[in-house]
């Protein structure tokens, strides 16, 4: 028996659409079978269920009703997709065959899992039917007909779709109503010029059921296969299922667990939450966007571009279904064929992430509830007393006067401006927080950001036209819409005044979901389709209003429906133009809620972690999923924000923190300080050398986010991005490398002086000492007494350090130390990218200097690709190679002879080389 009754294969660019394609074709009539039938399923299938229900019959009692005709018997348990996925509703026999969908019931699933649904489409329900196919440019524009109606109301009967070979690695696929606009999100996507003439995969069509099929063509890797659940496309329901070639699927944010999701019927709901991140729940980001590892270390990754609160239903097929409740199905296929690639090509889509100022690499200190700008002030004193590195001091909401943005506590934060001055002295900056719900309870006159936004229109409305009144830490608020291009200049205008007051130098922007102590707003929500759709994915609260404003509220852009997952971003875009108007520097904004295209206006923080050990373990998951979302400068609030952290915790998570992308220490209100001042002699010393660590580290990590910047490379990354072949890296997270090539293996449990880690095959150089370990990529068992950071650096590598300061300005006029990790062919590479490290668009102007380090041959040389003047004030001081196997009798540098050191681990030292960043140099060892 034949899968597909009809398939077309577009041809190459430049050749005539095959015949099917180019005339309208009669459509194919009559069912295909199931996707699954032919193989040797069948039997099993058919078999497994009867039994099931055989046995299901024997425990029930026989109250099953009549036996599920033969089709519905044929769909083996975890083909089946489900048909009634309500979660208000347990299901009945009658309710899930007045859909026209089997019933058959399986075993109940462990508490909190969701098991085999028991209602799911029989292989021949009502889809949608393929009816022409036509080139265009860049590749083909199709009409599908629905002649049967769904069970959703307002099913749409004919939809377009659209098919563009944009790129030999990207495929876009649309499909959306043919006749009536529909929301899309307003992503400036780059769009083909045109068609790609040597794509890497292969698209084919089921006309009857409408179907895509993907195939890698190298592999024959079916990539995509929509054929395997019915396609629905009704107003408020969106849904498009497709098989898995493997079950290593990842990404799908923002979620709290591991970083590989789980295929055993797990629902993942998209719509963002203010919520203590907890496995399940939908939290405060939106990212529709899954990463696949294929057998073979190929990866794919597919990106949903639709805002709607939506859930992807995964089960063991391995299948996916996407269920979304509007916009339209607008997919980019991104074909790798490494997942350092897809994550590149996917941000090409998305757009590529903001170069960091340095300084957003430094240190970042923070709590909720410092009381007064006095008792900040004393914490800044305290680090910089035990010379601990610090960055960035930050205030929470309490600074604010009644919790209002753009004030500040005239009593307690009365010295406010002079600590922000001591900063800046002390080379160090100041951040703090600023929340969209905006007090609307002032008496007329007295507070100019609500009687102004009130009278230009800037805020969410309600239904009937009124600002949409929630309540937030000021108590009533109206929510500024940021979808409105008016609204940034009046954030602009408030954050300049208050800059003129409190020069601040970067933006924290919490409570961004947006966040309402209310469901909907004051008045609750109205009725109507919007705050009540005729489906609900499963969001935390079953309510789309629950903490949060009403669906329904208008938005200059749209309705919140549509907008909701988009307010984080939109805010973040506002705030990032009102940084650099104010301050003419590249922003810095770290915002809470997400959405794909956010790298290029802020980073992220993984929320209201909690100060337990599970929790240092999930940020990791958390970080490296972000890395794949192009948010490179994320991290946790290291020794966590809710409930007390020990000394013990602290220490391994500022460990740990030390190689977050973006390193802050947060502390809730009402717990004992978690600085790293407050600790013991030991604690404390122990923090402060694995900051100094990270600061040493500064020229390798801006290095990294140079690339993010430039190409979309992750900064921390996930092992299986640098060993795609070997299935064990598939699963691990916890490690991470920084880039391509350091290892950072942490402690994630108490008690212990030891921790076990993967490593992957070849040599490994311990970065503190230069010692050598060989993996043949097994689990090493490394020493962790509680002062110690596992830290390896991979063969063939080069990372360039400096003597760390206590800020980065200080460690950025300190002389650079290369250190070089020789591969067991003794070669070696590196780059270094350089730059003033605040200045607006540094790159894009050509204001930076841009190094490469080469090994082959006993001969490291440095070559300068690009100069600019900053790098003529810094120096190269010192060069260290590890896996130097035997005792050089003399060393060269530009020819010179020069002293240098030979240790038994095969580490030789060359010091005070005083070259400037600006010139070539060469050292030979002979
Ligand atoms: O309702 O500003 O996630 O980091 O300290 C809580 C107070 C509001 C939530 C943030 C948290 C911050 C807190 N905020």
């Amino acid at each position: 028996m034949k899968s597909y009754q009809k398939l077309t294969t577009p041809q190459p660019a430049g050749c005539q659409v095959e015949e099917e394609g180019a005339a309208p074709m009669p459509p194919a009539r009559g069912r295909m079978a199931p996707w699954w039938v032919g193989s040797g399923l069948l039997v099993a299938a058919v078999l497994l269920s009867t039994i099931t229900v055989w046995v299901l019959r024997q425990v029930s009692g026989g109250w099953l009703g009549p036996t599920p005709p033969p089709k519905c018997l044929l769909v083996p348990e975890s083909h089946r997709f489900d048909c009634y996925p309500e979660r208000q509703v347990v299901v009945t026999q009658e309710l899930c065959e007045s859909r026209g969908c089997c019933f058959i019931q399986s075993p109940l699933p462990a508490e909190g899992k969701q098991g085999v649904p028991w209602c799911f489409y029989p292989p021949d329900f009502p889809s949608y039917t393929l009816e022409s196919l036509n080139q265009t440019a860049l590749g083909m524009v199709g009409l599908l007909v629905r002649r049967e109606k769904a069970y959703y109301p307002r099913d749409i009967e004919m939809l377009r779709l659209d098919v563009e070979f944009e790129t030999d690695t990207r495929l876009h696929i649309k499909i959306t109503d043919a006749a009536n606009p529909r929301y899309e999100v307003p992503l400036d996507v780059p769009r083909a010029k045109k068609r790609a003439e040597n794509p890497i995969y292969s698209l084919n069509f089921s006309w009857d059921p409408f179907g895509v099929l993907l195939r890698r063509t190298a592999t024959g890797t079916v990539l995509l296969n929509t054929t395997v659940a019915p396609l629905i496309f009704a107003d408020q329901f969106l849904q498009i299922s497709t098989s898995l070639p493997s079950r290593f699927l990842y990404g799908l944010g923002e979620h709290r667990g591991s970083l590989l999701h789980s295929l055993d019927w797990n629902t993942l709901t998209l719509w963002a939450r203010d919520v203590a991140p907890t496995e399940s729940f939908n939290l405060y980001g939106a990212h529709p966007f899954y990463l696949l590892m294929e057998e073979g270390g190929d990866a794919h990754g597919v990106f949903l571009l639709n805002s709607n609160a939506m859930e992807v239903a995964l089960q063991p097929a391995p299948a996916l279904t996407w269920r979304t409740i509007g916009g339209v199905l607008d997919f980019y296929v991104f074909l790798g064929p490494d997942p350092n690639m897809v994550i590149q090509q996917y941000q090409q889509v998305i757009g590529f992430p903001a170069m960091p100022p340095l300084w957003a690499l430094g240190f970042h200190l923070c709590r909720w509830g410092y009381g007064s700008s006095n008792g900040t002030w004393q914490t800044v004193r305290a680090m910089r007393n035990y010379q601990i590195p610090q960055d960035a001091q930050w205030n929470d909401i309490d600074y604010m006067d009644g919790y209002r943005d753009f004030t500040f506590d005239s009593q307690k934060f009365a010295s406010l401006p002079s600590l922000v001055e001591d900063l800046h002295k002390h080379g160090q900056r100041y951040v703090m927080i600023l929340d969209p719900g905006i007090s609307s309870t002032n008496p007329h006159g007295s507070y100019w950001p609500f009687d102004e936004g009130l009278r230009r229109g800037l805020f969410l409305n309600t239904t009937q036209g009124q600002p949409l009144i929630g309540k937030v830490w000021p108590g009533y608020t109206a929510f500024a819409d940021f979808s409105n291009p008016d609204t940034h200049q009046w954030w602009l205008e408030n954050l300049q005044h208050f800059h003129a007051h409190v020069p601040f130098d970067g933006l924290w922007i919490d409570m961004n979901e947006p966040s309402n102590f209310m469901d909907g707003s004051e008045d609750g929500c109205p009725p109507g389709e919007l705050d009540s759709p005729p489906y609900t994915p499963a969001v935390l609260g079953d309510s789309l209003s629950s903490k949060t404003v009403c669906a329904s509220a208008k938005q200059k852009a749209s309705v919140h429906y549509n907008l909701h997952n988009l307010y984080g971003l939109m805010e973040a875009k506002a705030t990032a133009s009102a940084l650099t108007q104010i301050r003419g520097k590249r922003p810095f904004i770290i915002s809470r809620s997400t959405f794909p295209s956010q790298g290029r206006y802020s980073g992220h923080w993984l929320g209201d972690n909690r100060s337990q050990w599970k929790d240092m373990y999930y940020s990791i998951p958390g970080l490296l999923s972000f890395s794949l979302f192009g948010i490179p400068l994320v991290g946790a609030d290291i020794c966590g924000f809710s409930s007390s952290t020990s000394e013990e915790l602290c220490t391994r998570w500022m460990q740990l923190g030390a190689f977050y992308p973006f390193a802050r220490n947060h502390n809730t209100q009402n717990e004992k300080a978690q600085d790293p001042t407050v600790f013991s002699p030991a604690a404390r010393t122990a923090m402060k050398d694995v900051l100094l660590t990270r600061y040493s580290l500064l020229p390798f990590l801006y290095t990294l986010f140079h690339h993010a910047h430039l190409q979309g490379d992750t900064v921390a990354r996930p092992l299986f991005f640098e060993f795609p072949q070997d299935v064990a890296t598939l699963e691990l997270d916890r490690q991470f490398l920084w880039g391509r090539s350091l290892l950072v293996t942490p402690v994630l449990e108490p008690g212990v002086d030891s921790v076990t880690g993967y490593v992957p095959q070849g040599t490994w150089y311990d970065f503190y000492t230069g010692s050598s370990v060989n993996s043949s990529g097994e689990m090493l068992k490394m020493s962790a007494p509680l002062e110690h950071l596992n830290l390896h650096i991979r063969e063939g590598s080069i990372l360039p350090t400096q003597k760390p300061g206590t800020t980065s300005e200080e460690t950025r006029g300190n002389p650079l130390r290369l250190i070089v990790a020789l591969s067991s062919s003794a070669t070696a590479w590196g780059d270094l990218f350089w730059d003033d490290g605040e200045s607006l668009d540094t790159f894009e102007r050509g204001s930076y200097s841009y190094l490469v380090f080469n090994v082959t041959q006993n001969i490291f040389t440095s070559t300068v690709l690009h100069a600019s003047t900053e790098a003529t004030s810094v120096t190269i001081g010192t060069l260290s190679i590890f896996g130097v196997q035997k005792q050089p009798s003399k060393v060269l540098l530009n020819g010179q002879e020069k002293p240098f050191s030979y240790l038994d681990n095969q580490v030789l030292t060359v010091s005070d080389l005083g070259i400037s960043l600006s010139q070539g140099f060469s050292v030979q060892w002979l």
